[in-house]
């Protein structure tokens, strides 16, 4: 990653516990405390690796659409990678020969309604215009601040906060107006340009700060109904108070105001991304060594290839060492290393992985995984890769199932794998709830422990009972009902197995042909649930009819991926047969034997044809007969105590003599 330009060191932002003086995870700090000592937790900024993810947002979003995932994993990818076709605007300072500002919109149709200008508490121009700034201590004061709030509280506050920047001013590129500049916490580092032309009129965060600071809201855009009273107007409409532009349309005002200011230099188109790159860097112990040797003279190498991988060091105590490093940097001896580029006295790289980095390639190790000499042969990449289905809960639809598509596509760009897609087919797989469909918690007390219910009912029972709670993508209630059923389903396959064979009942035939296909389907369905009742039925017909034993045996052999421990003990002990149930292959259907579940069944009346009506296949005569007379083209030739025979033909026809 490093040798491709992936990888890169950069100053961070981290949670800082300034008493155990170590960095903390985003769970470790509990409303801004310190889980561990309860300490105000604060933002130190420190130099960490990252990868360059941001290099393949296009990609991830625009390759979403080939892929055969759930919309809801798919829409969660798009959100995070947050993509917005927008444009960059330039406000000049006032009498100022610093660079200008930039600020990134979605929304250049607005820009005569631009009525001031705000930066990001963090934004680099602050200190570039200090000595032009009256109130810069003032401004530091609060983006310190700023700094120790969680971004999500900046960003959802509606009590909005700000100081304004004395001695600047901004010139709106559209109107040529002199506007005020503030820092406000509500505008993000790290997002478009660190800086936003503020239009109260049509966005809500800039009205609620417009009222607090009493500043002008001036309205530009009409929406559709006309009403100009309620604002702010967030949506789209004609353009008024905008000069050139007014009477254009939202869309259309957008693009010819952005050529327009382009031609002097003042305006470009401009796509934004909320996906920032990946900080991989970990000061923990557990974790892959990031495998990269800090030289003095000639800064970062890669460990090479030869060398790696970089094995944990054996250490007594795994806590961060004082100084907020690694635990890594206490040990001394493992930390000495030779620069890879010029031999002199070097020191390993203490952080360690972040651990998605290695859930982010581990399925291609699964095609090859006793290869000594390099993570997988390209033979078995080829045969094996991309996976076809990959089964998992809705908690990864955005950071392990982004990153593995990423580490994915680079690993491709570097020709270490043949493919750019990881998974092809993505399903979710439920819930599943306690007995009273509530989530499962401690202080409910309604967890099922499944290892005690393994105990009593076996482990085939608790896997066809977790087959056919539900639909798969939607879980379902772990109920002793539940299972009692299964379980009592399993003693009575069982029981089937002791049976005397006999000769094949045709009928018996044409259920087991249905079930085989309708199984199979099934299971490439993730239709678990739908499979365990075509078993039952199929059971049920099996109690009550002779079988032969090339019948049990299928029947035995699409039953072994349900509940794999019986089958196997009928296949071996009570069938008699050598080699694995597991090892068979599926049984083959006859297509001829599979016909329609419903039929056409034709009534008539002293042999002449009065209807035609469509019932389930196999019906009794009974029921035909009630169906049949129930018709109004039938009712009008005969009423049913005037019949005196009947002549039925199963799945073919029914004839009333009156
Ligand atoms: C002027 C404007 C007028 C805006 C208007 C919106 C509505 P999304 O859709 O999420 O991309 N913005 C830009 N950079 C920001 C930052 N670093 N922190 C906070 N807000 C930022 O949002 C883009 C809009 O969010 C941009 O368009 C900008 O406000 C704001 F009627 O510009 B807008
Ligand atoms: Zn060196």
């Amino acid at each position: 990653m490093y040798n491709k330009g992936l990888a890169y060191r950069a100053k961070v932002l981290a949670n800082w516990c300034p008493k155990d003086k170590t960095v903390l995870a985003n769970e470790q700090v509990i409303n801004g405390k310190c889980e561990r000592c309860g300490t105000q937790v604060e933002q130190k900024s420190i130099e960490q690796w990252l990868f360059k993810i941001t290099d393949y947002a296009d990609e991830l979003v625009d390759g979403l659409t080939n892929l055969d995932w759930p919309d809801a994993a798919k829409l969660a990818q798009e959100n995070w990678i947050g993509r917005s076709e927008g444009a960059e605007l330039v406000f000049n300072i006032k009498d100022s020969k610093v660079v200008p500002i930039r600020v990134f919109t979605t929304r250049p149709d607005t820009v005569y309604g631009a009525t001031y200008l705000v930066f990001a508490p963090e934004h680099p121009l602050i200190d570039e215009l200090a000595k032009d700034i009256k109130n810069f201590k003032e401004i530091k004061d609060y983006a310190k601040e700023a700094r120790n709030k969680p971004e999500l509280e900046r960003t959802s506050s509606k009590e909005k906060t700000g100081v304004r920047i004395n001695g600047l001013h901004g010139i709106n590129p559209a109107t040529g107006e002199e506007v005020p500049i503030y820092v406000a916490d509500y505008v993000l580092r790290g997002y478009g340009t660190c800086a936003i032309m503020a239009v109260p009129a049509h966005d809500q965060r800039d009205y609620d700060f417009a009222k607090k600071f009493g500043l002008p809201v001036r309205q530009v855009i009409l929406p559709p109904n006309g009403n100009t009273s309620e604002l702010p107007y967030t949506g789209e409409g004609t353009l008024i108070n905008s000069g050139l532009f007014n009477g254009y349309q939202s869309k259309r005002a957008a693009r010819e105001i952005v050529l327009h200011l382009k031609k002097e230099k003042m305006a470009m188109f401009k796509t934004a991304y909320k996906l920032r790159d990946w900080l991989v860097s970990r000061q923990r112990y557990w974790g892959a060594p990031i495998p990269m040797i800090n030289c003095p003279s000639c800064g970062y190498q890669p460990v090479p290839e030869d060398e790696l991988p970089v094995e944990l060091p054996k250490l007594k105590n795994y806590k961060p060492s004082k100084d907020g490093r690694s635990p890594l940097a206490k040990a001394e001896e493992w930390m000495k290393a030779r620069c890879p580029k010029c031999g002199k006295d070097a020191e390993r790289e203490t952080d360690t992985m972040d651990t998605f980095v290695d859930s982010s390639w581990y399925f291609f190790r699964y095609a090859d995984p006793k290869n000594e000499r390099e993570f997988a042969s390209r033979e078995k990449l080829n045969a094996w890769l991309p996976v076809n289905v990959y089964a998992g809960g809705a908690e990864h639809n955005t950071m392990h199932l982004l990153y593995s598509r990423f580490i994915t596509k680079a690993l491709f760009d570097m020709k270490h794998v043949s493919c750019r897609v990881p998974f092809t087919r993505r399903i979710n797989h439920g819930v599943i709830f306690g007995p009273d469909r509530q989530k499962m918690s401690k202080s409910r007390g309604n967890v099922v422990d499944p290892d005690k219910v393994v105990k009593e009912y076996g482990a085939d029972a608790v896997r066809m009972f977790f087959a056919f709670m539900g639909p798969y993508e939607q879980g379902g209630a772990f109920t002793m009902t539940g299972i009692n059923g299964v379980h009592r389903f399993l003693n009575k396959v069982w029981n089937l197995a002791q049976k005397e064979f006999g000769e094949a009942d045709p009928q018996v035939g044409r259920a087991l042909n249905r079930t085989i296909k309708k199984v199979a389907e099934d299971i490439e369905k993730f239709k678990f649930n739908t499979a365990v009742s075509e078993f039952m039925k199929l059971l049920n017909e099996m109690e009550n009819k002779t079988i032969s034993r090339s019948q049990l045996e299928s029947f035995i052999k699409i039953l072994a991926p349900f509940a794999p421990y019986m089958t196997e003990e009928i296949w071996i002990e009570i069938l008699r047969n050598k080699k694995s149930v597991h090892l068979q292959v599926w049984p083959e259907y006859d297509p001829s034997l599979i016909e329609e579940d419903i039929v056409q069944m034709i009534v008539q009346i002293n042999g002449k044809t009065r209807a035609v009506f469509s019932i389930a296949k196999d019906s009794e005569e009974g029921v035909v007969k009630s169906e049949a007379l129930g018709l109004e083209a039938v009712k009008k030739h005969i009423s049913g105590e005037r019949v005196r025979k009947v002549i039925f033909f199963r799945n073919k026809f029914i004839n009333f003599v009156a």
